[in-house]
């Protein structure tokens, strides 16, 4: 007989060592709308919600999905209902998270979701939309008013897709309506993510029309450090959560034991109690972002490149090889670490912890998922790094690495020939770039250095910054990905 499916009615009956809500879930009322409800979201910041309602349920979360009414379809059988399960090397510990009150579709439901948004109840606004969900030029992190979702939404102001124009027709409505406006609370992987939103959201305010531009001024956009690993989940992944909890949960989260979200301390509409359920709440979240996207975020793109190419299908197998290893603690330590100013943080023992959280064994993390999106992930994770160390004269041997792995990589083609399915908003440029480039090191670096999108307009003029990186090249191109790796590490 197949398990009965995870809901509100079958959740008296899981089994014995799965933990479930301490809380009566038919009390909880929304108070956070959240713009994004992938995995990461729901391996993180619902973990912390689902940690307060017991003595908060006034901050319940309605999710929207901008792109895929995939969690909708998989989560509304359940309830909002779903499983984490977190992995070390000593098992799976599965955990049924109730924060999540409800999904909708940004796609079919739009006017029901504008409508909860400008509700006075909703205070908060979250948003785990990636890199790419912010329509802006990487380099610059300005709103690229060319984007296609841009320019839909500045035709259609009421009928929005994007991120930004969703949050602007609510912010309108509620203008409109005389309530006080939410707080919007960036929780991706960017530089001041916070202060990127405002960016973007107030140039499209004010691209409507300039009065609405003036009132969204007033709106709060704390920057949050987010930080916990979230592998995609599989079927073998569902199956095993299934047997675990014996309900059958159609989207559980894998994720591993770690945990880390420091928060700005800017709510003027309210907070929940963040800082009861783990969080650090700070006055400026600028330092640990840079800690968490140059060092962990950076290694793992460098990892994710130069070890798909080296034929490594998950990061606990490139941490087998020692040689990556070495690259990934040299990276860090010698490179990226000098250019942090954490006054009070221990960045060695930060730096050991992140390589043990890439090693869990039980983390089957694929490589060619953190290679996703490169052109919308170097500039904070790597390239920024390299503009401290060039300006200081520094070297820049092992960053350089990270960014020819991604050049190599965005050619398509593996070592062995096959083709790589690259992912990335500008696949089909990149595509062509590299077409013509052949495997010529310096055509190929000459065109993708090309993109002032994603390399802005110094790093094309740096001539420390070209014979670093075509030096890597040309050995990846020679000798393979493995061998330019021990070369690099030394
Ligand atoms: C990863 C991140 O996929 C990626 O690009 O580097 O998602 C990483 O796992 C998280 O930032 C960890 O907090």
């Amino acid at each position: 007989m197949s398990p009965v499916r995870l809901s509100q009615n079958s959740l008296a009956n899981v089994a014995r060592g799965t933990a479930v809500p301490d809380y009566d879930r038919s009390l909880v009322k929304p108070g956070i709308v959240h713009l994004g409800i992938g995995a990461f979201h729901r391996a993180h910041m619902a973990v912390y919600v689902d940690d307060l309602l017991a003595k908060d349920p006034s901050w319940g979360i309605v999710g929207a999905s901008l792109r895929r009414p995939d969690t909708k379809d998989a989560l509304e059988p359940q309830d909002g209902l779903y499983t984490i399960a977190v992995r070390d090397a000593a098992g799976t510990h599965p955990r049924v998270i109730g924060s999540i009150l409800k999904v909708v579709d940004a796609n079919t439901e739009r006017e029901d979701l504008l409508a909860l948004m400008a509700d006075p109840a909703i205070r908060i606004v979250s948003l785990t939309v990636t890199e790419k969900g912010y329509c802006y030029e990487p380099a610059t992190g300005e709103l690229d008013q060319r984007h296609a979702d841009i320019v839909h939404d500045l035709a259609n102001p009421t009928a929005p897709k994007s991120a930004p124009g969703i949050l602007v027709e609510a912010l309108a409505r509620r203008k409109a309506a005389g309530v006080a406006p939410f707080t919007v609370m960036s929780c991706d992987n960017l530089p001041s993510n916070g202060e990127t939103a405002r960016r973007i959201v107030t140039k499209f305010a004010s691209l409507r029309d300039a009065e609405l531009g003036a009132w969204v001024e007033q709106v709060a956009f704390p920057s949050t450090m987010v930080d916990r690993i979230v592998p995609a989940t599989t079927d073998a992944d569902r199956a095993e959560v299934t047997e675990l909890i014996g309900a059958e949960d159609a989207w559980p989260i894998m994720t591993e034991p770690f945990t880390q979200w420091v928060i700005e301390d800017h709510f003027p509409s309210g907070r929940p109690a963040f800082e009861n359920v783990g969080a650090q709440l700070v006055q400026d979240v600028e330092p640990f972002e840079h800690m968490k996207l140059r060092m962990l975020n950076g290694s793992h793109s460098t990892m994710a490149y130069s070890g798909y190419l080296g034929g490594y299908e998950y990061i606990a197998e490139v941490m087998g090889d020692p040689a990556y290893v070495k690259l990934v603690h040299g990276l860090m330590t010698e490179e990226a670490m000098p250019t942090l100013d954490m006054a009070g943080v221990d960045l060695g023992a930060y730096r050991d912890q992140l390589l043990d959280r890439f090693r869990n064994p039980a983390l089957k993390h694929r490589t060619w998922q953190i290679a996703m999106d490169g052109s919308q992930k170097l500039p904070q994770r790597l390239l920024g790094t390299i503009r401290d160390r060039l300006k200081a004269g520094q070297s820049i041997d092992r960053l350089a690495l990270g960014v020819a792995a991604w050049m190599r990589y965005v050619t398509g083609v593996a070592e062995d020939g096959s083709d790589i399915d690259v992912r990335d908003p500008h696949a089909l440029k990149m595509h062509a770039i590299a077409a013509d480039a052949g495997d010529d090191p310096d055509a190929l670096f000459d065109g993708l250095v090309g993109m002032t999108e994603v390399f802005g307009t110094d790093l094309p003029e740096n001539a420390a910054f070209r014979a670093a990186v075509v030096a890597h090249l040309e050995r990846l191109f020679d000798k393979g990905a493995r061998e330019t790796v021990a070369a690099v590490a030394g």
